[in-house]
C-alpha cells in the first residue's frame, strides 16, 4: 500500500459501466474492455496512473459483460504477490440481497468488506472509461490538506457538453470546496471568466474512509436513491459541506509536455472515441504514448513486428500519420490517419484512410475504409468500399454516426 503522507490508500475502479453509446463497440464486452490505441484497453489508462501513481493494493468493481474484462485485468495486471499487491477484479458480491450491483455507489457498498479487510486511511475511486494521464497521489495530498471527508477530480469542459457531467461550482472565498453541485444539468451556466465553459467531475474522487463508508451505507438506506456516485454520493457531501475540488490543471505528471499536460478525454460515445485516436496520430500528438516516465501498460503479445510490403504488381505497402501494431501487414496497400491493432491485414491496393482498425482485421484487395471504426476480426472483402457514401453503409446494416463515422461490429464479414 503507498504511503505518502504517512497514510495507506485502497484505489477502486469503477469498470461496471453498460456503455450504451458505445454501442455496437460494447455489444459483448464491458466499456473499459474496448480496445484502444491500437494494442490498449480502455481500462488500461486508469490501471497505469493507479499504479504509476504508487497504489498497488486495486480493486475492480466489474458487472455487465465482464468477461473480456476480467481476463485483460487477470493476464497483463497480474501484480506480484510480494508485499501483499493486487489488482483485483471483483464482480457483485451480492452480500446484501441477490442483486447486481444497482448503481457505483451500491458497487462499493457490496465491496465494503474489501475496504473493511485493507483498512486504508483513503480510498481513490476512479471511472475506467477515459483516456488520461493523472498522479492521484498529488490529489490525496490536496484532500488531506483540505481536511474534508471528499475530493472531487475538476477539469473544464464545453458548456455544450454540460448534461453529461456533474458540474461544480465554486465561490470565490473558498476555491478548494464545492459550493453548488448538480449532476448531469441540462440548464447549466458558463463559468463568470469563461461562459463558455463549466467545471465538471471527472468521475474520479478522494474519500477519508470511514466518510466514505458511512456515506454508501446512508444511501443504501436512502428512499428514491440511484446508489450513483456522482447523482447520489458527491451531492451528500456538498450539502454537508464536507467536498473539496481538485482541479485537474495543478496534476504535474512526470514527462508530461504542455501539448498534452491537460489531455483528458471521456470516449462515451462513438465520435468521441473516435476523435480520441485521432489525438494519438498527428505527427505531434496531442496524447503522447511515448512518454516513458508515466507509461501507460498493457498486455504483453507474442505477435512479430509489424511489416510493410511491396504487393501485387509491385503496388508499394506504406502507411503514414498512422499507429500499426505488432503482427500487421501493410502489403501493396496505403494506410494514412489510422490506427492499426494488432495482426491487421491490408492487401494489395487497398487503401484504409481515417479510420480505426482493431485486431485481426482483413482488409482485401482493392478495398477502400475511410472515417470508420472497424472491430476485430471483420472482413472487408474484395472492392468493397466504407465510409464513402452513408446511405450506402446504412443500407448494409451499419452503424453510421451523424459526423459520418461508420462502425462495423465484431466479426462483419462484407463482401461485395
Ligand atoms: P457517468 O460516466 O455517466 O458520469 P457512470 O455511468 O456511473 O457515470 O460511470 C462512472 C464509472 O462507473 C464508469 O467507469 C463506469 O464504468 C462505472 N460504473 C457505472 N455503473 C457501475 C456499476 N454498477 N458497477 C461498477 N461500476 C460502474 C460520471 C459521474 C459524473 C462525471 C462523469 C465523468 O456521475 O458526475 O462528471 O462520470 O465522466
Amino acid at each position: 500500500m503507498a504511503r505518502r503522507s504517512g497514510s495507506k490508500v485502497l484505489a477502486i475502479v469503477l469498470a461496471g459501466g453498460e456503455g450504451k453509446r458505445l454501442m455496437p463497440l460494447t455489444a459483448d464486452r464491458a466499456k473499459p474492455a474496448v480496445p484502444f490505441a491500437g494494442n490498449y484497453r480502455l481500462i488500461d489508462f486508469a490501471l497505469s496512473n493507479v499504479v504509476n501513481s504508487g497504489y498497488r493494493k486495486v480493486v475492480v468493481l466489474t458487472q455487465y459483460k465482464s468477461h473480456s474484462l476480467d481476463r485483460h485485468i487477470s493476464q497483463t495486471w497480474r501484480l506480484t504477490t510480494l508485499f501483499g499487491n493486487y489488482v483485483a477484479p471483483v464482480p457483485a458480491q451480492q452480500r446484501l440481497g441477490k442483486h447486481w450491483y444497482l448503481g457505483s455507489a451500491d458497487a462499493i457498498l457490496q465491496s465494503l468488506n474489501l475496504v473493511n479487510d485493507e483498512r486504508p486511511d483513503y480510498v481513490v475511486v476512479v471511472g475506467a472509461d477515459h483516456v488520461y494521464r493523472m498522479d492521484f497521489s498529488q490529489m490525496v495530498d490536496a484532500h488531506i490538506e483540505t481536511g474534508v471527508g471528499c475530493t472531487v477530480a475538476a477539469i473544464r469542459q464545453p458548456l455544450s457538453l454540460a448534461d453529461q457531467f456533474g458540474v461544480i461550482e465554486i465561490n470565490a472565498e473558498r476555491p478548494d470546496r464545492i459550493a453548488r453541485w448538480r449532476e448531469k444539468p441540462t440548464d447549466a451556466q458558463g463559468l463568470p471568466d469563461s461562459p463558455d465553459e463549466v467545471l465538471a467531475s471527472m468521475g474520479n474522487y478522494v474519500f477519508t474512509t470511514e466518510a466514505l463508508v458511512e456515506a454508501v451505507t446512508a444511501d443504501a438506506e436512502t428512499e428514491g436513491s440511484k446508489h450513483d456516485m456522482g447523482g447520489d454520493i458527491v451531492p451528500r457531501f456538498v450539502d454537508a459541506d464536507d467536498c473539496g475540488v481538485y482541479d485537474f490543471i495543478r496534476n504535474d505528471v512526470p514527462g508530461s509536455t504542455d501539448r498534452d499536460r491537460d489531455y483528458w478525454r471521456d470516449v462515451g460515445s462513438i465520435d468521441a472515441f473516435y476523435e480520441a485516436h485521432m489525438d494519438l496520430i498527428s505527427v505531434y500528438p496531442v496524447f503522447n504514448l511515448y512518454n516513458y516516465d508515466w507509461p501507460i501498460i498493457t498486455a504483453q503479445t507474442y505477435y512479430p513486428p509489424a511489416k510493410f510490403v511491396h504487393g501485387w504488381q509491385g503496388r508499394i505497402g506504406h502507411a503514414v500519420n498512422s499507429i500499426v501494431s505488432p503482427g500487421s501487414v501493410v502489403s501493396g496497400a496505403f494506410v494514412e490517419n489510422s490506427v492499426l491493432s494488432p495482426n491487421v491485414y491490408v492487401h494489395s491496393w487497398a487503401t484504409v484512410s481515417d479510420s480505426v482498425v482493431m485486431d485481426s482485421v482483413q482488409v482485401h484487395r482493392h478495398a477502400v475504409v475511410r472515417r470508420a471504426i472497424i472491430d476485430k476480426n471483420c472482413v472487408i472483402g474484395e472492392g468493397v468500399r466504407i465510409g464513402i457514401e452513408p446511405d450506402e453503409d446504412r443500407a448494409r446494416g451499419l452503424v453510421v454516426t451523424d459526423s459520418g463515422i461508420t462502425v462495423l461490429p465484431k466479426g462483419t464479414v462484407l463482401d461485395r
